[in-house]
C-alpha cells in the first residue's frame, strides 16, 4: 500500500516509491512517492506563493495560534493512532510514542500562543528620528527530519515557523515519513490555509538535497548526522540560506560520590536506553568518581539486566534498533571495543537480529572511537575520575557538546561543573526534567549551534527589520 505525500494540499502518489519496514519484524509495512526532483521544486514553489498570497498575508497573528491550537487539540484527539503510526515506523515502546505525540501537542500549544506575542523595540538614537525594529517571516522554510523522534522533531520546529508566519516543507526521514503525513491531516481540520506545510517524500541524496540548494528555501532546520550536516550547510551556503543544525551528542553523566544513588541509577539507566539509546541526547558515558565505580556499575548492571526487550507494540522498554545497517554499526563499535581489551559487564551483542542488549563497557580509553563517536545505541562507557578536575576534562573531552548530566548534593561542586560544561543543556540532579518543550536546545561544539525549542527557536523563524523614520520638519 502507497501512502501519498502531501503537495499544496493535494495527496500524490508516484510509480517510484519508497519501501517502508516494520523494525520489529523488518516486514514490508508500507511504501511512499520517492519524491523526484520536481516534486520538490512543485512543493517550494507552491510554499513561496502561498507565503505571498492574500490569504497567508492577511491571516492575523493571533489567526495563526487559533489555528495551531487546533491542530494541538487534533493530535491529542487522534494520539493512539499517531502513537501506533509512530511505533510502527520507528520500533519505539508505544509508551514513548505516546509521550511523543504529546509532546508535540504541546509544542503546538506553546508556539500557538507566541504567534501574535513576539514583539519589535523602538530604539532612542536623536531627537526627531524614530527608530523601532520588527521581526518578520522569512518565507519557505524547509525541515529535515530524521528517524528517531520524527513528530517531536518535526512538530518543534514547524509550528514555531509557522506561528511566526513562515511556510514549511517538510522531508521526513526515508525510514519514518508516516507522522509528518498524518499531520497534514491535522493541519487541514486545523484550517491552515493550503500551501502552507508540505510533505515530500524522498531520499535525502536526492529529495533533500535539492530543498537543501533550492533558492527560494530561507532557512533550514535540520536534525542528524554531522556528516549530513555538514554536506546540508556547505549547499545551503551557496544560496546563503541559513540552517540551524542539531548533531547528535556524546553527553556525559558525571557521577560524584555523595549522589542520590537510586535516582542517579535509574536516570542513567533511562538516558541510555531510552529508545534504545537512538537519541542524540543519550547519556552515552558515564564519568564516575572512582570509589563509587564499582557499587555504582554493579547497580547500572541489576538495572539494565532488569530491561524487558521485544517489539515496540508489545510495550517492551526497549525497542528494536531501526535497521540493519543501524545493528551492524552498534555491533561494529563493541567488537572494536572488545579487540582493544575491554571489559563488557554486561551486553554485548544482539538479540533476536533485530535488538541490541543493554550494554556496559569498563576499562575503555576514554579516547576509544566508542568513547569519542555516536554509537547510537544501548551503550554506556565507563570512566573513573579522582578530582572534579579530571571529571571535568572527561565530560569535555569530545567534539561533541549537548547535554551534561551532573549528580552531586554539593551545591557549589554542581555549578562550578555546570559552568565548566562545554555544552548547551546542563541537567543537575536530572535528565530531561520538565520535559524540554520551553527549554532552549542545541549543541556546543559539532553538536551544532542555533537553538531549537522554547522562545530561542523564534529568532530562527524571524528576521530583523530596522526602521527609521524622520519626524521633525525642518
Ligand atoms: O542520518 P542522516 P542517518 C546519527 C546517528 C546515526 C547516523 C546516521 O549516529 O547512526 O546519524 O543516521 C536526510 N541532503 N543521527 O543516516 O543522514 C535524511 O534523508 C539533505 C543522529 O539516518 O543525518 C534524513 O531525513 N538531506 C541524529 C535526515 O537527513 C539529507 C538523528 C537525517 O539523516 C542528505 C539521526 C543530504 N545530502 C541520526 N542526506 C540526532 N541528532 O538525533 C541525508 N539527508
Amino acid at each position: 500500500m502507497q501512502k501519498p505525500m502531501y503537495i499544496n494540499g493535494v495527496w500524490e502518489k508516484r510509480d517510484e516509491e519508497l519501501i517502508v519496514l516494520d523494525p520489529a519484524t523488518r516486514d514490508v509495512h508500507y511504501s511512499v512517492p520517492k519524491a523526484s526532483v520536481q516534486d520538490v521544486n512543485e512543493a517550494v514553489e507552491a510554499a513561496h506563493h502561498t507565503f505571498n498570497s492574500s490569504t497567508w498575508r492577511s491571516f492575523k497573528p493571533h489567526e495563526r495560534g487559533y489555528c495551531l491550537h487546533k491542530v494541538a487539540a487534533d493530535l491529542r484527539e487522534r494520539l493512539d493512532e499517531f502513537a501506533k503510526a509512530e511505533t510502527l515506523d520507528v520500533g519505539k515502546p508505544l509508551k514513548q510514542s505516546e509521550a511523543d505525540v504529546e509532546a508535540a501537542a504541546r509544542y503546538f500549544e506553546y508556539y500557538a500562543a507566541m504567534a501574535d506575542k513576539v514583539l519589535g523595540e523602538t530604539i532612542p538614537v536623536e531627537p526627531g528620528i524614530l527608530d523601532y525594529t520588527v521581526r518578520e517571516p522569512l518565507g519557505v522554510t524547509a525541515h529535515i527530519i530524521p528517524w528517531n523522534y520524527p513528530i517531536q522533531i518535526t512538530a518543534r520546529s514547524v509550528a514555531a515557523a509557522i506561528a511566526m508566519g513562515n511556510t514549511t516543507v517538510v522531508k521526513p526521514a526515508e525510514q519514518t515519513p508516516s507522522t509528518a503525513l498524518l499531520l497534514a491531516e491535522s493541519m487541514e481540520k486545523a484550517g491552515i490555509p493550503t500551501g502552507v506545510y508540505h510533505v515530500v517524500t524522498g531520499t535525502g541524496q536526492e529529495a533533500g538535497q535539492v530543498l537543501a540548494s533550492h533558492s527560494l528555501v530561507r532557512h533550514i532546520a535540520f536534525t542528524g548526522s554531522v556528516k549530513t550536516g555538514s554536506t546540508i550547510m556547505q549547499t545551503a551556503a551557496k544560496q546563503i540560506t541559513p540552517v540551524t543544525p542539531e548533531l547528535g551528542g556524546k553527553s556525559p553523566q558525571i557521577v560524584f560520590h555523595d549522589c542520590h544513588f537510586e535516582q542517579a541509577v535509574q536516570t542513567v539507566t533511562n538516558a541510555i536506553t531510552q529508545n534504545a539509546g537512538q537519541t542524540c541526547s543519550a547519556g552515552s558515558r558515564l564519568i564516575i568518581e572512582a570509589s563509587l565505580e564499582e557499587r555504582f556499575v554493579e547497580a547500572l548492571k541489576t538495572s539494565f539486566e532488569k530491561l524487558s526487550i521485544g517489539p515496540g507494540m508489545d510495550n517492551h522498554q526497549l525497542g528494536p534498533i531501526i535497521t540493519d545497517a543501524q545493528v551492524e554499526q552498534i555491533d561494529g563499535y563493541i567488537k572494536q571495543a572488545k579487540a582493544d581489551g575491554a571489559t563488557i559487564v554486561t551486553g554485548g551483542m544482539k538479540q533476536d537480529d533485530y535488538y541490541y542488549r543493554p550494554t556496559i563497557i569498563t576499562n575503555i580509553d576514554a579516547s576509544h572511537p566508542i568513547a569519542q563517536e555516536e554509537v547510537f545505541g544501548p551503550v554506556i562507557t565507563v570512566h573513573p575520575f579522582t578530582t572534579e578536575e579530571e571529571a571535568i576534562s572527561l565530560a569535555n573531552g569530545t567534539d561533541y557538546g549537548l547535554v551534561t548530566g551532573i549528580w552531586t548534593n554539593d551545591i557549589g561542586r554542581a555549578h562550578r561543573v555546570a559552568e565548566a560544561a562545554e555544552s548547551g543543556q546542563v541537567f543537575m540532579n536530572n535528565y530531561g526534567a520538565g520535559g524540554g518543550i520551553q527549554m532552549p536546545f542545541g549543541g556546543y561544539k559539532r553538536s551544532g549551534y542555533g537553538r531549537e525549542k522554547g522562545l530561542e527557536a523564534l529568532q530562527n523563524y524571524t528576521q530583523l527589520k530596522n526602521v527609521a523614520v524622520s519626524y521633525r520638519q525642518s
